[in-house]
């Protein structure tokens, strides 16, 4: 993989006029098509390339509903709870107490999802799960020492969702969604 360091101020000014309106990463540009916010990416991307989305109604709807959990909850939130603990200017413990206790609950939501399912939208690993893992992975930013495994509804030693980065990758077919 070839890393390079980016200029964030001047690629989000760059954003702003040719690929994203909101001036905001990621946003990308595939065969002339510009694509913005991380998950209208991934369902592009999905979509375009035919994987990591399951088929048919009932695994489409599961999997439609855990990334939109992702994407208008554990996103924002995660962000929000982020920016009042490491990066606010003042030290308000009213907002930081909303997002991390919002966070807290979205977690064991998804804890009591994994207890029963092996992945979000059922036996098949989608772009639902990448979704999530991306907070997941940096988990400890919000939490600090209280480890993931402290969330109810583990099956096993390593919390739910805690394990999900380290399974194995997709099964091809779908067999239960929900
Ligand atoms: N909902 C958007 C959020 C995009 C967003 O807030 N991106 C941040 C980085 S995580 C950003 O561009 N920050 C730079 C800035 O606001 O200048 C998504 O998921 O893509």
């Amino acid at each position: 993989m070839d890393v390079r360091h980016v200029d964030m101020a001047r690629t989000v000014r760059a954003l702003a006029t040719k690929i994203n309106p909101n001036a905001k990463v990621p946003a990308v540009v595939q065969d002339g098509i510009a694509v913005f916010d991380s998950h209208a990416i991934l369902l592009y991307l999905a979509e375009k390339h035919a994987g990591f989305i399951p088929r048919g109604n009932a695994c489409s709807a599961t999997m439609l509903s855990w990334l939109q959990f992702v994407a208008t909850g554990l996103s924002p939130f995660s962000g929000q709870a982020i920016h009042f603990l490491h990066h606010a200017r003042e030290d308000l413990p009213y907002a930081k107490n909303r997002y991390v206790k919002e966070i807290r609950r979205r977690y064991q939501v998804l804890e009591s999802r994994l207890a029963k399912s092996e992945w979000l939208a059922g036996d098949e690993y989608t772009i639902a799960d990448i979704a999530m893992w991306g907070w997941v992975a940096s988990a400890g930013y919000i939490f600090g020492d209280e480890p993931l495994s402290a969330f109810p509804y583990r099956t096993d030693d390593e919390a739910n969702v805690s394990a999900v980065g380290g399974r194995k990758s997709a099964r091809s077919q779908a067999r239960a969604c929900v």
